[in-house]
């Protein structure tokens, strides 16, 4: 059986991934840090069959120790601080985690024997590190400008991951994924932010919702997509980089428009901005090019634009009226 251990198990993406890799057979080891983590309890409810192991991306020792004792055939580091507004707060723990947390995981895989290959890597990159963007849409060449301290974090995390393949020969696969959304996104992210407005605002539970910059853009797609494809890269025979993302863009201000739609309500009557919620520096347009991916992994997304601004409103009024 294989097993696979995945950081940031708690987060969206690795509930879904662990959700995929379970179908597919696999031993899955979660790994939980903090002693009395909230989020623990909501993945041994969803995910039962989940192992779950103590460990921190700070802690070297922790990781050492982990990814000795599970053994793991696959490793995937999902974790990170990875909202981008925390990051001009606490760049110093935003460089810790999203950057060193990479160097981190990959030492305790060579020290575990991983520069035969036999243990495959894969990095959470991101589509920050093209900040302002050198072209148009962005592909595995395009120039790296990370705009905020998460962005320049994930560069360095990027960055070692190719080369520790490149120094020591690990399996190290690097995912440079664009915004990926779903029921499960952190609620301070904007999407989830406009979805659950919308279905607090259709039950009278609120009554407007205030956002930042309504015109930049992001090429959104589904979580349940993408971490298909982070599986996908670990079944080559080489280890590779890869741009995940739909090939569309939108502005913030069509998805409010698209998720108010939803439910019949007027965007204008309940949309205000704030200048305080607009960032330091902006990533103002990004759109993936994803062709590496469909030609050599036969990665497609498989929910447009539409259908997922839809189903997240339709999860979040559900929930509303469950437990709301
Ligand atoms: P998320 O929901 O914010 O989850 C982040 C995870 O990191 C959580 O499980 C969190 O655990 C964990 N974590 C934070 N600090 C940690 C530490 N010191 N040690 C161990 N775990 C720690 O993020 P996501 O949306 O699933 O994204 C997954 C990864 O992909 C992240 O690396 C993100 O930066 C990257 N990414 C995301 C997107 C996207 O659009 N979603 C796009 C490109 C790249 P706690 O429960 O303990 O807080
Ligand atoms: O912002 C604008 C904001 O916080 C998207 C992370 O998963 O994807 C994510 O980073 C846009 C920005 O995501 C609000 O200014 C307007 O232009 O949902 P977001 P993000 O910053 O793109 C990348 C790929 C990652 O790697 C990250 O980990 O929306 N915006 N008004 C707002 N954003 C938020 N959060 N809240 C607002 O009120």
């Amino acid at each position: 059986m294989t097993t696979a251990l995945i950081t940031g198990i708690t987060g969206q993406d690795g509930r879904y991934l662990a959700e995929h890799l379970l179908g597919l057979g696999y031993r899955v080891v979660g790994m939980v840090r903090g002693q009395d983590n909230p989020r623990r309890a909501l993945v041994e409810a969803e995910l039962p069959q989940v192992e779950l192991a103590q460990g921190d991306l700070l802690d070297n020792a922790s990781l050492i120790s982990l990814v000795r004792r599970v053994e793991p055939d696959e490793v995937y580091n999902l974790a990170a601080v990875s909202f981008v507004p925390i990051s001009w707060n606490q760049p110093d723990l935003t460089g810790e985690v999203t950057g060193l947390g990479v160097l981190r995981i990959l030492e305790a895989i060579r020290q575990a024997g991983g520069e035969d290959g036999r243990i495959r890597f894969y990095q959470a990159s991101s589509s920050e590190m093209f900040g302002r963007v050198a072209e148009s849409p962005q592909n595995e060449s395009t120039r790296f400008h990370p705009r905020s301290p998460y962005g320049v974090a994930k560069c360095y995390g990027h960055y070692i991951t190719v080369n520790y393949r490149e120094s020591y020969g690990l399996y190290a696969c690097s995912g440079i994924l664009f915004n990926h959304e779903s029921p499960r996104r952190g609620p301070e992210f904007v999407t989830r932010k406009i979805t659950r407005a919308v279905a607090r605002i259709k039950l009278g539970r609120q009554k407007e919702l205030v956002l930042g910059n309504l015109d930049s853009k992001r090429d959104w797609g589904f979580a349940g997509d993408y971490v298909r494809a982070m599986h996908q890269m670990l079944q080559q025979p080489s280890p590779d980089d890869y741009v995940i993302g739909t090939g569309e863009a939108h502005s913030v201000r069509k998805f409010v428009e698209v998720a108010f739609g939803v439910a019949e309500l007027p965007w204008e009557q309940f949309v205000r901005t704030d200048p305080s919620l607009i960032r330091p520096a902006e990533v103002d347009h990004l759109r993936a090019d994803a062709t590496k991916a469909q030609r050599i992994l036969g990665w497609l997304p498989t929910v447009t634009f539409e259908e997922l601004v839809r189903l997240m409103v339709e999860a979040d009024l559900e929930a509303e009226r469950v437990h709301g």
